[in-house]
């Protein structure tokens, strides 16, 4: 691969980063049974056409994961390859509801990804931020409550996010939760306008108050929120083969991402779930630049976008632009 472009990965699930590889070797390491014979097998699975089956398999697979050592290997060799994709700062989600509901601790799951997220900036160069992600489809009750049981993890965790699925799950409905996040200091992002409408991109704003939009793409059909975001600035987390995979969009090409760039809005490209999704930050880059014709100066502005958007204080920022 030549030289990746300096960036910032700033919506990637750990979860996500699982490939079949490591998938097959935890589940060796820790006796669990998957329903597929071979590592090919389960590549062939990681194939699907909608968000809804997409999750079916990213819930399973996390069967595998159960020990702090597990989250340790999963951070680290991600952030091996990210490193090697050009990724300088990540901001990693993670789902602690997926791993406290099937008896992994909360203490399990931070500890192991705290101690791989500390070795980065050693060993690849990679500084990083840890962001817990509620799933929207649990009743709010189990995210306060998930909130709660972090709380003696704020020193390590920088600010929580909302993912799983999102049609019928507005953001509203995590109203108070965010609330709470926000005077315990913590960053706010929030999962919007993937597959569900302006209107909930609208209310991560408004009623959640959050500082980023992950993925965003359906704010093109609202002029007056491309307005908004365009004056406020405020950051959309972008994920293009992740729109290809599960379907928001049907081919590459057709990607909004240059009509977004065009309407003056701060775009990042980024990753989501790449061992599902076709590829890694560097990917994503030359996926859009191929398909849709994108020049050097848009890399460049993604790239510094990327930075610009990151939760980081002025002296990395100034070291990685
Ligand atoms: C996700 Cl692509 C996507 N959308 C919503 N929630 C998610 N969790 C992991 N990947
Ligand atoms: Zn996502």
């Amino acid at each position: 691969m030549p030289t990746p472009v300096p960036k910032a990965e700033l919506h990637l699930h750990i979860e996500g980063t699982l490939e079949p590889e490591l998938a097959f070797e935890l589940a060796e390491r820790n006796g669990v049974r998957l329903p597929y014979a071979t590592v090919e097998e389960l590549r062939t699975a990681y194939s699907f056409t909608d968000l809804r089956s997409f999750l079916d398999l990213y819930y399973a697979l996390m069967a595998v994961l159960r020990t702090e050592r597990d989250f340790t290997d999963l951070a680290e060799a991600y952030l091996a390859r990210a490193a090697a994709q050009g990724v300088r700062h990540a901001e990693i989600f993670f789902d602690p509801q997926a791993h406290t509901a099937r008896g992994v601790g909360m203490d399990v799951v931070v500890r192991g990804l705290s101690a791989a997220l500390r070795a980065a900036e050693d060993r690849h160069g990679v500084t990083t931020r840890l962001i817990l992600c509620f799933l929207r489809d649990l009743p709010a009750e189990e995210a306060l409550r998930t909130l709660e049981e972090a709380r003696p993890y704020f020193d390590v965790i920088s600010g929580v996010g909302l993912d799983s699925a999102e049609l019928g799950n507005p953001p509203e409905k995590f109203r108070e939760v965010f609330a709470r996040a926000r005077a315990a200091g913590l960053h706010l992002v929030a999962h919007a306008g993937e597959e569900g409408p302006p209107a909930y991109v609208w209310q991560a704003l408004d009623v959640l108050g959050v500082e980023r939009v992950d993925h965003g793409v359906r704010c093109m059909e609202d002029e007056a929120l491309v307005e908004l975001l365009r004056s406020e600035r405020t950051p959309l987390t972008v994920c293009p083969l992740s729109n290809v995979r599960l379907r928001v969009v049907d081919r590459l090409e057709d990607h909004p991402l240059p009509r977004m760039l065009r309407a003056g809005l701060m775009v990042t490209v980024n990753s989501d779930d790449p061992a599902y999704f076709g590829g890694y930050a560097e990917d994503n880059m030359r996926g859009v630049r191929a398909a849709l014709g994108l020049g050097e100066e848009d890399l460049r502005t993604l790239a510094r976008n990327s930075v610009n958007a990151a939760f980081i204080g002025a002296e990395r920022r100034a070291a990685l632009l």
